[in-house]
C-alpha cells in the first residue's frame, strides 16, 4: 500500500477513508428506548407520547415534509386543523400520496426518505406505506438503533434535552437512569432561560427554585442552581440554546431581552465556565412564523456575528459552539473562528442542510480554517434519517475535502494517506472531543 497518494488516486481515497470514519453526530433530537417509542414493534411495546421516534410514519410526517405537502395541498383544499385532525397514519398516507406517489420527490426531505427506504433494502416504488409498516413493526426498537448507527457509521448520538419540554422533564424526573444508554449522549437544551426568561422564570418558579422575572441576585444564584442540579441529573456533555436572528450581545431590544442576556452573562456563562462545559448556540430561527405548520413554521432571518465575537472575546473561559441558520452568515462566521480559539463552528443547520449549501460551506471553512471545525450534524428527529443525512453529507464533504488535497498535490507536497486519515478523524470526531475536553 502506498503512503502517499498521486493526484487522480485522491478523490477515491478520500471517499474510502471517509466511508469507513465512525462518526460522533453531536446534535439530534434522538432518544433511546428508555424515553418510550410511539411505533409500534416487535416488543409490542407503545407509548403514544413516547420520544424516541422511528419507522416509515415517523419518516413521512417529518416537518420538513409537512411545510412542503401544503404547497402542493394548500389550506384552502387541506385546512390546516383538519390535517391535524387526522391520525399520524393518515397524515403520512397524505404526504406520501401527495408528495411521493403523484409527482416526483424532487427537494432534499422527500429524497431523504427514499435514500432511507433504498439502504434499508426496501422498494421505494410502494404506492402505499403499508408494506413498510410492516417492515417496520417487526423491529425491536433497541436493535434497530444498532442496526441504523450501522448503516450510517455512527458511533455516538448526541441527544437535545430540552429542560422546558413537560413530557421530557417528567420522564429526567421519574427514572434516574433514562439516560445511560450508552450510544447517547445528553445536552441540556434551555432556549427559554434566553429567549423568554420572564415565563421561564415562573416555570423555574413552580419547580422549586426562588426565581422572579427581573434577574435580582437571588433569582441568578436560584437559576445557577437549576443549571447545576440539570447538568448533575443528565450528565449533559454540553449545553444548548437556539437563538432568534435579532439576539444581540449586549442586549438590544425590550426588557426580557436584557433579562435574557443578564441571566446568559450572570447564570449560564459561569456555571458553564466553572463546569468546562462548552455551550452551543444555534442562531437565527425565527419561531413560528406560520404557526399552523407547527414545528415545520420556523422561518430564518440573518444573525449578528459580531455578537459572537464580543462574547468569545468577553468570556475568553468559555468554549462556543456555534451555527447559524442563514447562509448569509456563513462567511463571516467563518472569519471569527480564525479570531477566537473558543469559538468552533458548526454543522450546516436545518434549511442549509441541502447538498448545495453544504457543499458551499464545507468548501469556504476549509479555504478558511483547515480541518479545525465540525463540518456537519444531523439534526435528525427520526432514527432512521442518521441514514440519509450522513450518507449525503459524507459524499459532499469528501468531494469538497478531496478538492483540497488536490490543490496541495497540485504545489508538489505529497499527501500522505495518515493524513488525510488524521483529517477526517478531526473533522468526524476528534474536533468535538478536544473542544469538549479543553
Ligand atoms: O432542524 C429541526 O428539526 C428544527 O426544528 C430544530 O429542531 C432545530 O434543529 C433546533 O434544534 O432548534
Ligand atoms: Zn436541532
Amino acid at each position: 500500500m502506498t503512503d502517499f497518494f498521486s493526484p487522480e488516486q485522491i478523490p477515491a481515497a478520500v471517499h474510502e477513508i471517509m466511508k469507513a470514519q465512525k462518526i460522533w453526530d453531536i446534535h439530534t433530537h434522538l432518544y433511546p428506548p428508555t424515553f418510550g417509542t410511539p411505533t409500534a414493534n416487535s416488543t409490542g411495546k407503545t407509548d403514544p407520547s413516547g420520544l424516541m421516534l422511528w419507522g416509515i410514519d415517523e419518516l413521512v410526517n417529518y416537518h420538513y415534509l409537512v411545510a412542503e405537502v401544503f404547497r402542493v395541498v394548500p389550506s384552502s383544499v387541506m385546512p390546516y386543523e383538519k390535517f391535524w385532525r387526522l391520525g399520524k397514519a393518515q397524515q403520512a398516507d397524505h404526504i406520501w400520496k401527495n408528495l411521493f406517489v403523484q409527482r416526483a420527490p424532487l427537494g432534499e426531505a422527500c429524497r431523504g426518505v427514499l435514500a432511507t427506504l433504498q439502504k434499508l433494502g426496501l422498494d421505494p416504488n410502494e404506492k402505499t406505506l403499508d408494506p413498510y409498516r410492516k417492515f417496520f413493526s417487526a423491529q425491536d426498537p433497541s436493535r434497530y438503533i444498532d442496526k441504523v448507527m450501522e448503516l450510517a457509521n455512527v458511533s455516538t448520538i448526541t441527544m437535545t434535552n430540552n429542560v422546558f419540554d413537560d413530557n421530557e422533564r417528567a420522564r429526567w424526573l421519574a427514572d434516574p437512569r433514562i439516560g445511560t444508554d450508552p450510544r447517547f449522549r445528553a445536552v441540556l437544551r434551555f432556549d427559554d432561560l434566553i429567549r423568554d426568561f420572564s415565563s421561564a422564570a415562573k416555570k423555574l418558579a413552580r419547580w422549586g427554585y426562588k426565581t422572579t422575572p427581573t434577574p435580582t441576585k437571588k433569582t441568578i444564584n436560584e437559576v445557577r442552581r437549576f443549571l447545576n442540579d440539570w447538568l448533575d441529573r443528565q450528565k449533559a456533555i454540553y449545553a444548548a440554546v437556539s437563538l432568534p436572528p435579532d439576539f444581540r450581545y449586549p442586549a438590544a431590544g425590550g426588557k426580557n431581552a436584557k433579562a435574557g442576556a443578564v441571566i446568559l452573562e450572570k447564570a449560564v456563562l459561569p456555571v458553564l465556565a466553572e463546569r468546562r462545559l462548552v455551550f452551543a448556540m444555534m442562531i437565527g430561527s425565527i419561531r413560528l412564523v406560520n404557526p399552523e405548520l407547527r414545528d415545520g413554521g420556523d422561518m430564518v432571518g440573518i444573525s449578528d456575528v459580531a455578537s459572537v465575537t464580543t462574547l468569545c472575546r468577553e468570556f475568553p473561559k468559555n468554549k462556543f459552539l456555534i451555527t447559524m441558520l442563514s447562509r448569509e452568515n456563513q462567511h463571516e462566521l467563518a472569519v471569527a473562528a480564525r479570531k477566537f480559539d473558543n469559538l468552533t463552528p458548526f454543522g450546516c443547520w436545518w434549511f442549509l442542510n441541502i447538498p448545495t449549501q453544504i457543499e458551499q460551506m464545507t468548501r469556504l471553512r476549509l479555504e478558511l480554517l483547515g480541518a479545525t471545525f465540525i463540518p456537519q450534524h444531523s439534526d435528525a428527529r427520526v432514527l432512521d434519517q442518521l441514514i440519509y443525512k450522513w450518507s449525503h453529507s459524507r459524499k459532499i464533504i469528501s468531494e469538497a475535502l478531496a478538492d483540497m488535497y488536490l490543490r496541495v498535490a497540485q504545489t508538489g507536497r505529497k499527501v500522505a494517506r495518515a493524513e488525510i486519515a488524521a483529517d477526517v478523524q478531526r473533522l468526524f470526531h476528534q474536533n468535538f472531543a478536544d473542544f469538549l475536553a479543553r
